[in-house]
């Protein structure tokens, strides 16, 4: 149970006296002194959708040559369920050439995020982004985070409704303070006290991030029980008749600190297309006044929700809302992860699903993805799509324009999924790590393609190369490719270790198990391969590995995330 007599955390104070998110962020942009901010505006840029980093890979290095590290700057963006325009491309990809590292990062919440960043180029990228009429407000920082929505627009006209509540849902919960605008925008500040408030949020916001995700049955590809507030779209007879809502899913935990764990989110009720912004606005004013602002560790939404209990919240949020939610209704996911390649809509429109490891776009000997995909924007009449696996959707393709765009790929040798790619590299996912993450323990990004070269021959001998496997990668356990729903998932412990967990379930209503601590790449490939090929011979018709791992009692089913450390 959250300590009210506890003491606030020094991250509360912070914001408490911030100013509304200003401190001395313009301040620290013009030290020319140190390519650093200060400590608060590190904490504070957050919010404005940036962190502060160090190149890992140089830190020992210049500690030796007594030299500061080398910092530099992430940008995330905000772009709800991950639409942006061919301009927006384009504009997108000149800055990652002038100001980041010539990449494009697709993060698992359907967003771009700009890597290498140095402090001097802060302000114009920033602002470069903004131009483009896109921008990164509360993109981080203890705020509501990009919303996450199921995109694909060949389904049918729901998903374009889905879309624009998560559109709704997005901008109802921005910050209304002017501080962003001010520092990257140049917009006057008026004198003396700045004028505004945060009618919702309060001087100190919420007390941790908070995620907000759509999901359309049958698809559960946004992971909607990850997310803090998951909302299922309930559709009858081609119509949207409104949402299941889930609370209190999260990732990230502490290794060895079991006071930390996975939760899932848990279904409380249905409600209608027009109360879904009142019910978000009271769960999250129910975080924002309930979660715990001593210890961060224990301030996300599934703390609160386990600590006082489910019947406790659900009082609350009939109190506040006035009415009871409905009874949840029936769904049912059966689908998780991207569908690849090429697919044709009712309407006669192309679209075109790539499969981009990590979702790092850029250009290297083998594939020119960064240049491939600049040609293409240039030609491009529809919009581009980010999953949040991922992956990218060249959508609304027309004929006339899908056999220019095939030849660019072909020209760029930009690989479009077919038959022969393994299932488990389609959707395989794995978060930053090294060399930016600050708090990244073990390789992942760059692990990754080593790790599917090995696993796939394993695959392909066992007969199972075709067969989707949810593996998911990270460099630490705080969960960013969502690894606790992976069947197969590798989380970094220490330099070149892992934790190897097993068994989710494969449409994301079940987290997998610790099976085996601290392994190198060598044990981890050992310990899978008798289980690839088990797999292969004994499992029951379209049985899926995570479920298979639970029926042949490899391991146990977790069925909450209390009891994920405790079988
Ligand atoms: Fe994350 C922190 C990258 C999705 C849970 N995450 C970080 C930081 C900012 C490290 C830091 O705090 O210094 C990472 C920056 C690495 C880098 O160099 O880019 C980072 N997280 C990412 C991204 C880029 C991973 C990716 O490979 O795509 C994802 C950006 C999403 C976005 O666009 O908004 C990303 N992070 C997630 C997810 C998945 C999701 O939201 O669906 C999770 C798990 C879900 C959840 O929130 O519970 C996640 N990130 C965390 C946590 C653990 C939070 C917790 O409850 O304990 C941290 C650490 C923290 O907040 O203290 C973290
Ligand atoms: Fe960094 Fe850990 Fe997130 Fe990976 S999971 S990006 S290592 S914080």
């Amino acid at each position: 149970m959250t300590n009210t007599t506890s003491p606030l955390s020094e991250d509360e104070a912070l914001k408490q006296r911030s100013r509304y998110l200003r401190g001395s962020i313009v301040e620290s942009l013009a030290d020319a002194a140190t390519g650093a901010v200060a400590a608060d505006d590190a904490k504070l840029l957050k919010f404005h959708g940036s962190y502060q980093q160090d190149d890992r890979d140089l830190r020992n290095e210049r500690q030796r040559q007594k030299l500061e590290p080398l910092h530099s700057f992430l940008i995330r963006l905000r772009m709800t369920g991950g639409v942006c325009t061919p301009e927006q491309w384009l504009q997108l990809d000149k800055l990652a050439r002038k100001y980041a590292n010539a990449s494009l990062r697709i993060t698992t919440r359907q967003t771009f995020q700009f890597h290498g960043v140095y402090k001097r180029n802060l302000k114009a990228t920033i602002a470069g982004i903004n131009h483009a009429l896109l921008n990164t407000i509360g993109a981080c920082g203890d705020i509501n985070r990009n919303v996450v929505c199921h995109n694909n627009p060949y389904l049918s006209p729901v998903h374009q409704e889905v879309y624009d509540w998560s559109r709704r849902l997005s901008d109802l919960f921005l910050p209304k303070t002017r501080a962003y605008y001010e520092i990257w925008l140049d917009e006057k500040q008026i004198a003396g006290t700045p004028p505004e408030e945060e009618p919702f949020y309060g001087k100190t916001f919420l007390p941790r991030k908070f995620k907000i995700g759509v999901a359309v049955p049958p698809y559960n590809d946004i992971d909607v029980f990850a997310q803090d507030l998951g909302l299922i779209a309930i559709v009858e007879q081609d119509a949207l008749v409104g949402f299941n809502v889930s609370v209190g899913g999260g990732m990230g935990m502490t290794h060895s600190d079991t006071s930390t764990y996975p939760r899932l989110g848990e279904v409380v009720g249905f409600c209608l297309p027009e109360q879904v912004l009142a019910v978000a606005e009271q769960i999250i004013g129910i975080q924002r006044d309930f979660g715990d602002r001593s210890v961060r560790k224990h301030a996300r939404f599934k703390y609160t929700l386990d600590d006082r209990g489910i019947a406790w919240f659900k009082g609350e949020l009939d109190t506040r809302l006035g009415y009871t939610l409905e009874p949840a209704r029936p769904y049912v996911f059966t689908e998780s992860g991207d569908r690849a390649g090429w697919v044709k809509d009712k309407q006669g429109q192309w679209h075109l699903t790539l499969s981009i490891l990590s979702g790092r776009i850029k250009d290297t000997e083998e594939t020119a993805w960064l240049t491939g995909l600049r040609k293409i924007a240039k030609i491009h009449e529809g919009d581009f799509r980010l999953t949040a696996s991922q992956n990218l959707i060249i959508a609304n393709v027309s004929k006339h324009k899908k056999s220019k765009i095939q030849a660019l790929l072909k020209e760029y040798r930009i690989p479009v999924p077919d038959d022969h790619w393994s299932g488990i590299r389609l959707h395989a996912l794995s978060c930053v790590a090294l060399p930016t993450c600050g708090l990244a323990m073990a390789e992942s990004e760059r692990s990754l393609p080593g790790l599917l070269d090995r696993l796939e021959p394993i695959l392909k001998q066992a007969g199972m190369d075709r067969q989707t496997i949810h593996l998911r990668v990270t460099g630490c356990p705080n969960g960013c490719a969502r690894p606790y729903l992976g069947e197969i998932a590798l989380v970094g412990k220490s330099p070149g270790r892992y934790n190897l967990y097993l068994g989710a379930g494969f449409t994301g209503e079940r987290l997998n198990k610790l099976y085996k601590e601290s392994l190198t790449e060598d044990e981890i490939i050992a310990e899978l391969k008798p289980l690839i090929e088990h797999y292969g011979k004994d499992r029951l018709d379209g049985e899926p590995f995570g479920d298979f791992l639970i029926r042949q009692k490899i391991v146990p089913e977790v069925k909450f995330g209390r009891e994920f450390h405790a079988l």
